[in-house]
């Protein structure tokens, strides 16, 4: 990867994937675009940002050719929860933005990354120590479009050579920007609400399992994979990826050790709760560990310690 254009970038991944991209392959190899004005402003930092529909395929092919791209991190979504309130809109935006990516990918024989999710799996999937190759029939339009991207990425691979990998990212926890519209954004959201009020009310039943990463070993896990020697990769799209697993009760314990003043309640909102019991309790992520060496570093208790720190550093 020598120039690298990641789309969506203003979101909660894109925030903190740019920078790790920029001291990886060098400020200047790293474009990043965005279509909202309150993501473009924020992306202005950069050294080279662009405004970009990437619904708008020309426009896409246009920026291709200006800075001679040779991978794309397709980053573009409407979450799980906002999906299912206008799916048509869902399918549109998340399909739309993946099919653009892999057609100029193909043209300009690039790489490319667009992760899946824990979204993928369904009900009838196996909840605990969830197989790389399993039963995916999702409940959501979240889901049905990355069941339909791993396939579709899976086929521009086998019938045009494009160089496209993913992995299935379970909720991630991060303190650059806020998450929005996913079933997970729980586990984040926490954090600010007890270091801005000292409690929370949670969206999610107290013993609803599902697997979380924290942000820097999601960004190994991504610069990890598209570096990867090609002729190990017995799957490509996608990688089951965990590193914890937990529960919103055992969440705010861990929290409340460490702000023993924190309260917490419930309000369950019954379409996330859904959403959260459809999804894996834990993903097996041997297949990962195997192809790729993907080894996260950070458990659940480091992870609270450094959400604590960083988001009372970032509220002061
Ligand atoms: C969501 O909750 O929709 C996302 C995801 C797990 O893909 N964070």
């Amino acid at each position: 990867m020598k120039r690298i254009l990641v789309v969506g970038a203003g979101g909660q991944i894109g925030t903190e994937l740019v920078p790790h991209l920029q001291k990886n392959y060098g400020e200047d190899n790293v474009i990043a675009a965005d279509l909202k004005d309150e993501a473009v402003q924020k992306i202005s930092q950069y050294a080279r940002c662009e405004k970009l529909d990437v619904l708008d395929f020309n426009a896409f092919g246009e920026l291709m050719k200006k800075y001679d791209i040779d991978a794309i991190f397709n980053l573009v979504a409407l979450l799980s929860a906002t999906g299912e309130k206008n799916p048509e809109l869902a399918w549109k935006i998340n399909m739309g933005a993946l099919l653009n990516s892999l057609t100029l990918a193909k043209e300009f024989n690039a790489a490319i990354f667009t992760p899946s999710s824990i979204g993928a799996f369904g009900v009838n999937t196996p909840h605990d120590n969830t197989p790389q190759d399993t039963v995916m029939r999702p409940d959501t339009i979240y889901g049905v479009c990355k069941v339909t991207g791993e396939m579709l990425s899976d086929y521009y691979h086998s019938r045009f050579g494009v160089d496209a990998r993913s992995v299935r990212f379970p909720g991630i926890i991060s303190n650059g920007a806020l998450p929005g519209g996913g079933t997970t954004d729980y586990a984040v959201e926490v954090f600010y609400d007890i270091i801005k009020n000292g409690r929370y009310t949670c969206p999610i039943p107290e013993n609803s399992y599902m697997d979380m990463l924290y942000m820097p070993d999601a960004l190994n896990a991504v610069t990890q994979l598209m570096e990867a020697d090609p002729s190990k990769l017995k799957h490509r799209n996608s990688f089951n990826i965990t590193c914890m697993s937990f529960c919103p009760k055992e969440l705010f314990a861990k929290i409340k050790e460490r702000v023993p003043s924190a309260e917490f309640s419930y309000d369950v909102d019954p379409v996330k709760a859904a959403i959260a019991d459809s999804w894996p309790n834990k993903m097996d992520d041997s297949c990962a560990r195997e192809e790729w060496g993907w080894d996260p570093k950070w458990d659940i208790d480091a992870m609270v310690d450094d959400m604590l720190k960083a988001i009372a550093a970032k509220l002061k």
